[in-house]
């Protein structure tokens, strides 16, 4: 009895299988309840009293080898199948979703590009300014209303520390401390204390141009604006300009683009005008040229305003502001792969 319990254990550690089929045949003919280690119990009431320890001591060792030995089979194939670590490495991977970029950084980045061809750089200044550089140093009377609590966010008693409410201050702050020509863009975030509906929002961007050199004029500004509609609406645009009124610009003008949705024919976009406001321009104003300490006899300039909501909404027809602001995926993802 004990050489054939030996012989089976020879047998069994010897075992192997090359498919988990092979693996179950093997199961079934050793440990099930008619396999042969079971035999051998079965044969063991034979067994004289004497050995009946013994005996029994071998079977059950034989015993759990064998369960060993199956289960040492069976998870080779189960880890084969799996990979190590219990990960399938033949999987295909989970796709990973990118972010997109804002349509407001989209339009942003298109015109500090069509600007870049023509030579303008870009400069960038602090959102907490103070009342010179948004206000006194671009000719704003001491009572003109923007300067009220009704439109500029105050964040100190401090009347002189506040959130810009254009990106004009930036300009200032150039103009103070480079000499002409001077030729840039200036994007940024401004604020103003308005009620936020569907047109209009208390924080929004801009980009403000300044071009200051000897002998910039208003035929310059009109080419430099025409070039600049061309590259973002499509080379049949036309412009138009209005006579206007800024602080800092005399003359002053407003600009309006033919109306792209329906070439000029007119539409409910254009308001059956057929044409589309999109900036406000002028020459810059002597007293602002002198006030930021640049000699407004030997230079002249010509600056523009516009808002990216404003442009972004007619460029991709969207018709309400407080989307930029809300950031629902539903929204932002119908930007994806628009760089
Ligand atoms: C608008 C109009 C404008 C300017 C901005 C400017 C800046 C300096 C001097 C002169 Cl430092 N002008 N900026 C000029 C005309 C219009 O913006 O409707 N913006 C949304």
């Amino acid at each position: 009895m004990l050489d054939k319990i030996k012989q089976l254990q020879d047998e069994i550690e010897a075992l192997g299988a090359s498919t988990k089929e092979e693996v179950e045949e093997l199961r079934i003919k050793y440990i099930s309840k008619k396999g042969l280690v079971s035999q051998l119990f079965a044969d063991f009431k034979n067994v004289p009293g004497e050995q009946k320890k013994a005996v029994g001591q071998a079977i059950n060792v034989l015993k759990n080898k064998a369960l060993d030995k199956i289960n040492e089979l069976k998870e080779s194939f189960e880890n084969a199948e799996q990979g190590a670590g219990g990960t399938d490495l033949s999987r295909p991977g989970e796709p990973m979703r990118l972010g997109t970029r804002h349509p407001l950084a989209i339009v942003r980045n298109e015109i500090v590009e069509i600007f870049a061809r023509l030579g303008f750089t870009v400069a960038e200044g602090p959102e907490i300014e103070d009342d010179w550089h948004v206000f006194s140093a671009l000719n704003f009377p001491p009572e003109h209303p923007a300067r009220d609590m009704q439109d500029t966010f105050f964040i100190q008693r401090d009347p002189d520390v506040l959130l810009r409410t254009h990106t004009s201050s930036v300009q200032a702050r150039v103009m103070e401390k480079t000499q002409p020509p001077i030729r840039a863009i200036f994007p940024g975030r401004v604020f103003r204390n308005e009620a936020i509906s569907a047109r209009a929002h208390c924080i929004f961007h801009q980009i403000e141009g300044l071009y200051v050199d000897e002998n910039v004029s208003f035929a310059d500004l009109k080419q430099t604006l025409l070039y600049f509609s061309r590259e973002l609406f499509g080379e049949n645009t036309e412009i138009r300009l209005r006579p206007s009124y800024f602080p800092f610009t005399e003359p002053s003008a407003e600009m309006d683009v033919s109306c792209s949705i329906c070439g000029g024919k007119g539409c409910n976009v254009c308001k059956y005008t057929g044409w589309l406001e999109i900036l406000g321009c002028g020459m810059v104003d002597p007293n602002v040229l002198d006030l930021c300490g640049i000699d407004s006899k030997k230079y002249t300039g010509f600056a523009f305003g516009m808002g990216i909501e404003r442009i972004t909404m007619l460029k991709y027809g969207i018709k309400d502001i407080r989307h930029f602001f809300e950031n629902d995926v539903r929204f932002l993802r119908q930007f994806e792969g628009t760089y």
